[in-house]
């Protein structure tokens, strides 16, 4: 069976998507900064498949290369999902914290890049592959004090549409899944922990779940081989944008 590399596993719509993919019989290499979420996760989903986890911080060059390295001389990835990320403050430019800024740009953009660059080489050789980027309705749409999330995000597309044109002499699929409102732990990391705040972003509305997201990434990589979901736009019922949400 194919194996399938998640970063960001440990929480949200990765922790979904490798629940998901090992009832399908995807075998899984999980990847998060949390390594006790890991172990439990490994723990639940090895009777259904193979599942290893490693540990690094995509923002660490040096430790994406050094962790990553040695699983790729070892084994095939069949399918890279670049999901983790996250948004950290919500504020105008004029006011937006430098080290929030940093941790998005470096997380959701040069982490996507490094992780990317550790596996697709590998794809490259073997002219088969898959890769699933999350991006965001964020990537789609710039919405009020979103600014810099909403950069990293435009970038994940841009990356995205990149990567495909790179990668079609080599029959490498590139997909990506933008989605709106997920309730995740996404909010409360943005609020730093504040879970009034995070709860506030999905009151009076039904927000997609993680498992949404992970069925379609189900689907996308159920599709025949000459087939290539290229981006799908998710948004909950009630949401029309990123900024209009009917709340009832
Ligand atoms: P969560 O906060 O629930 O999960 C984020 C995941 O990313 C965690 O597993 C976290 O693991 C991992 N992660 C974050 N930063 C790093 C890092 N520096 N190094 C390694 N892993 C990291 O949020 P979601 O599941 O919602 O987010 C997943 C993706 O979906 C993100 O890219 C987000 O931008 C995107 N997205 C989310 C939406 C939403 O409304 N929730 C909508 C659209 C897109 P750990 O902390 O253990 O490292
Ligand atoms: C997460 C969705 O609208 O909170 O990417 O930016 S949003």
């Amino acid at each position: 069976m194919s194996t399938v590399l998640i970063t960001g596993a440990s929480s949200g719509i990765g922790l979904a998507t490798a629940r998901v993919l090992a009832e399908h019989k995807y075998n899984l290499i999980i990847c998060g900064r949390r390594e006790e979420r890991l172990q439990a996760l490994q723990a639940e989903l090895a009777a259904k498949v193979a599942v290893d986890y490693r540990v690094f911080d995509v923002r660490n060059r040096q430790q994406v290369a050094d962790v990553l390295g040695p699983v790729v001389a070892n084994r095939a990835i069949d399918v890279l999902i670049n999901n983790a990320g996250n948004a950290h403050g919500l504020a105008p430019v004029h006011e937006g914290d430098v080290d929030d800024w940093d941790a998005m740009i470096d997380g959701n953009v040069k982490g996507l890049l490094y992780v990317s660059k550790a596996i697709i080489p590998q794809m490259v050789e073997r002219k088969a592959g898959h890769i699933i980027n999350i991006g965001s309705i964020a990537g789609k749409e710039v919405y009020p004090n979103g600014n810099v999330y909403c950069a990293s995000k435009h970038a994940v597309d841009a990356l995205t549409n990149g990567m495909r044109l790179d990668l079609n002499p080599y029959g490498i699929k590139v997909s990506q899944i933008s989605p709106g409102l997920v309730e995740t732990e996404f909010s409360k990391v943005r609020f730093k922990g504040d879970e009034t705040r995070a709860a506030g972003v999905y009151a009076n509305m039904e927000a997609l779940q993680a498992q949404d997201i992970a069925e379609i990434a189900l689907f996308m990589l159920s599709r025949p081989a000459h087939v290539n979901v290229s981006d799908v736009i998710v948004l909950p019922t009630a949401q029309a944008s990123s900024t209009l949400v009917n709340r009832g």
